[in-house]
């Protein structure tokens, strides 16, 4: 035989890093397993979004009669219904959810948390832009019965475990249990997500940034600098750099993490923590990017290491390799 690439299912990749340690209880791998499993019912309604006119727009009846869900409520609700009776959680919380969402009465509660960003992206559906699901596992501080808000507000450095999903030209999953980074791809003709890239490192440098430069008047003076900075010639450091945006966190996120480059979302004169959410969306990339050799950061510290008081609360995201991320401070810093 020529070729002895393995094949590996996700589940199988997950159960092998779980024997490495001794003592797991199994209950991590089951939590995946079942997650996985949403992400293939979402999956299948996400594909089939481009065909609103024959099915029934979101929101209207389709030709059976049912009321048409928009896909990020659907998405929301898979998950839950997914996750809520493996007896793995005491909580959820999710970027749909104002508050935390409890584990039913008549369910066994577990030892572990879920935070997730059920559709990220959302707003690209139409023009059949790429969209992702994220997602956050911590392990509970409290002892037993239903999980509380302080088992969800943890500091991102205490993840567990922590990936995400890209609907994009082919669908990926790619997660970190704090071993590296391993990024799985659907092959839709079994339904089983195979491993496709092991191990996953970020370039320590790249060409490419990414960010909103609509919102360029509102910025700071650092923030300002270093984009013009990325965008001046000089050859013996790459510039100018390219510029990419998505306008979906997850596909911005991936190709970062593939081809190293800084994405950013600062917070400007209107919004002082910008956009996106530390608990669904900062932390979780935040622990793959460092697991892959890169760095996130708020401007002032680590991602990771900002303590959470609110589920829904957002802060600037500066991340990518690290030698991007490193000049970006630097800027960030400047008097
Ligand atoms: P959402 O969670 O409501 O979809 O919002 C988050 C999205 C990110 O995917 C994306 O990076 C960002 O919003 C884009 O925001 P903007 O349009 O301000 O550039
Ligand atoms: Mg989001």
């Amino acid at each position: 035989m020529e070729n002895n690439t393995k094949i590996v299912t996700l589940e199988r990749h997950i159960n092998e890093m779980e024997r490495q340690h001794p003592g797991a209880s199994g209950h991590f791998s089951n939590i995946l397993r079942d997650l996985s499993l949403a992400i293939k019912i979402i999956w299948r309604e996400v594909s089939k979004a481009g065909l609103v006119n024959i099915l029934g727009a979101a929101g209207t009846q389709n030709v059976s009669g049912d009321l048409v869900k928009k896909l990020d409520v659907f998405a929301d609700e898979t998950i839950y219904k997914a996750m809520d009776h493996g007896g793995h959680l005491c909580a959820m919380a999710s970027e749909e959810h104002e508050s935390i969402i409890e584990i039913p009465d008549q369910y066994p509660k577990g030892k572990y948390v879920l935070l997730y960003d059920p559709l990220d992206g959302s707003g690209n559906i139409d023009a059949n832009v790429s969209i992702g699901t994220i997602f956050s596992i911590y392990r509970r501080i409290s002892q037993n019965g239903k999980g509380t808000i302080d088992d969800l507000l943890q500091p991102g450095y205490k993840q567990i475990a922590a990936g995400y999903v890209v609907f994009g030209s082919s669908t990926m999953l790619v997660y970190t249990s704090g071993d590296g980074v391993h990024g799985f791809t659907l092959d839709p003709s079994i339904g089983e997500f195979l491993l496709s890239h092991e191990n996953i490192k970020m370039p320590k440098r790249g060409k490419i940034y990414s960010v909103n430069e609509g919102n360029y008047k509102w910025w700071g003076t650092g923030v300002k600098k270093y984009i013009k900075y990325l965008q001046e010639e000089d050859k013996a450091s790459s510039r100018p750099y390219s510029g990419r945006y998505i306008g979906s966190l997850v596909a911005d996120f991936h190709r970062t993490l593939l081809y190293g480059g800084i994405y950013l979302y600062p917070g400007d004169s209107r919004n002082q923590n910008g956009k996106l959410r530390l608990m669904y969306e900062n932390n979780p990339l935040a622990y793959i990017c460092e697991q892959a050799g890169g760095r996130a950061i708020n401007g002032e510290k680590r991602i990771l290491d900002v303590f959470p008081t609110e589920l829904h609360q957002r802060t600037p995201l500066f991340i990518g390799s690290e030698e991007d991320v490193n000049d970006c401070e630097r800027f960030l810093k400047e008097p």
